[in-house]
């Protein structure tokens, strides 16, 4: 079988969107202790379900949110479908564990697809976990009597609702398979049952949603039909958080990461990254091709952290003046000691990301290249040369404290 992959026109736009949202969101939110609570704590299943009769975020709001993620300069989001636990947060035909059997009763993912649809600059994408804590076929098939192919049907099925009943998606991400992880007894029941079959499942979505990328989290070599390699909170070529040994393989990138230290809501988890830090982050996975797509874990009562959606939006203030240096680039060419650049055809943006002197030095500048701007206002910056090195002077007062950006044309 020939597997399909992305339209062109689908990985383009993925490509040019640069910046997402993600979003943890499910019946761990009511713990506030992460999104592995119910592994970590050790909670038997029949008293984790006992969290679904309380799940009612009544100050959900899918517009504000989805304003939210537009405001930050965001182009689409990707919202948990369902987690490791199990809980499908959309109205699966295919479980009773799911968000509409619970008091709130109503459909997040189709409200943020809607939300989405209303809008012209943001897509909704789905993560989906292959992994599952709770279903009778993935972790109890000795006691349900079920079979791997029940899961599979199930798996599956639930990516045919998700491919057919939202509108357009940019992509789906999976996780939860991670082919080098070590098992031992306190997670032997995280194998699967055998294969996911992700010939067939990839076939489905480039099928029925042709400009949808397929990104799956399996920290090991892209599969075929996945379009996009992943990196875990670590940019390509770095590894601090120990999944990320990987060479990169020549596919578009997406690099995910947290704000603090958790996915899913975590009230004693104040480790925050600063507006700079997750900015910088941004530019850089740009100069190198990736995606950055940021996580929020908002709370049991519908709310994006404020700490959370401050950031967001300073981001977006940035964007909205040096915006053109991010959106639709690829890889820049242009080096500097101390930042990056991306590069649109033969404009190359330098992103000056921190100060050692007055200079900004510039190396591997194209002969194409005739004049430096100021991005932010357009003002004219001499390049000039001094040893056999070009440089342009950026006046300290019309230096951005996040990054300022040099235009190259
Ligand atoms: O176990 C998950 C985790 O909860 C979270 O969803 C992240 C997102 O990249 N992925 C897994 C860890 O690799």
């Amino acid at each position: 079988m020939t597997l399909k992959t992305v339209s062109e026109k689908g990985l383009r736009s993925f490509q040019d969107a640069r910046f997402g949202m993600f979003i943890h969101w499910g019946l761990y939110s009511l713990l506030g202790r992460g999104e592995w609570v119910m592994h970590w704590e050790r909670i038997p299943v029949a008293e984790y379900e006992r969290l679904a009769p309380r799940f009612n975020p009544s100050r959900f709001n899918a517009d504000e949110w989805a304003s939210l993620a537009s405001d930050a300069g965001q182009k689409y989001l990707v919202i948990t479908s369902r987690h490791h636990d199990g809980f499908s947060m959309y109205d699966t035909t295919l479980s009773d564990y799911k968000v509409t059997r619970t008091p709130f009763r109503r459909d997040p993912l189709a409200e943020l697809a809607n939300a989405c649809a209303r809008r012209t600059d943001l897509k909704p994408g789905f993560y989906v976990s292959v992994l599952d804590w709770h279903h009778p076929a993935y972790r109890f098939r000795e006691q349900s009597g079920l079979a791997w192919a029940d899961y599979l049907a199930f798996l599956h099925g639930q990516v045919r609702e998700l491919c057919t009943g939202f509108g357009d998606v940019a992509c789906f991400w999976f996780d939860g398979d991670w082919p080098r992880q070590a098992l031992d007894d306190t997670n032997r029941h995280f194998a699967a049952g055998g294969s996911f079959e992700y010939g067939t499942l990839y076939d489905l979505i480039h099928t029925l949603q042709p400009d949808a990328v397929i990104h799956n989290n399996r920290h090991a070599q892209p599969l075929p039909g996945e379009d996009v390699q992943g990196f875990e909170q670590d940019l390509p070529g770095e590894n601090s958080a120990g999944f990320n040994t990987l060479a990169t393989y020549g596919l578009p990138m997406e690099v995910c990461m947290t704000m603090n230290d958790n996915w899913g809501v975590h009230t004693a988890d104040d480790n925050h990254k600063s507006t700079r830090r997750l900015l910088h982050t941004l530019v850089r996975c740009a100069s190198l091709n990736a995606n950055f797509l940021l996580n929020v874990g908002p709370t049991a009562e519908g709310d994006i952290l404020p700490v959370h959606a401050g950031r967001l939006r300073q981001i977006g203030e940035w964007l909205r003046v040096n915006g053109e240096s991010i959106y639709a680039v690829r890889a820049g060419t242009v080096t500097t000691p101390d930042g990056v650049s991306t590069r649109r055809g033969d404009v190359h943006y330098v992103h000056a990301l921190n100060y050692g002197a007055d200079r900004v030095y510039l190396d591997h500048v194209p002969d194409t290249v005739l004049r430096a701007s100021l991005l932010a206002g357009g003002r004219a910056l001499n390049l000039r040369e001094a040893g056999g090195r070009r440089y342009v002077v950026v006046p300290a007062e019309r230096r951005d404290p996040l990054a300022t950006v040099i235009k190259l044309e």
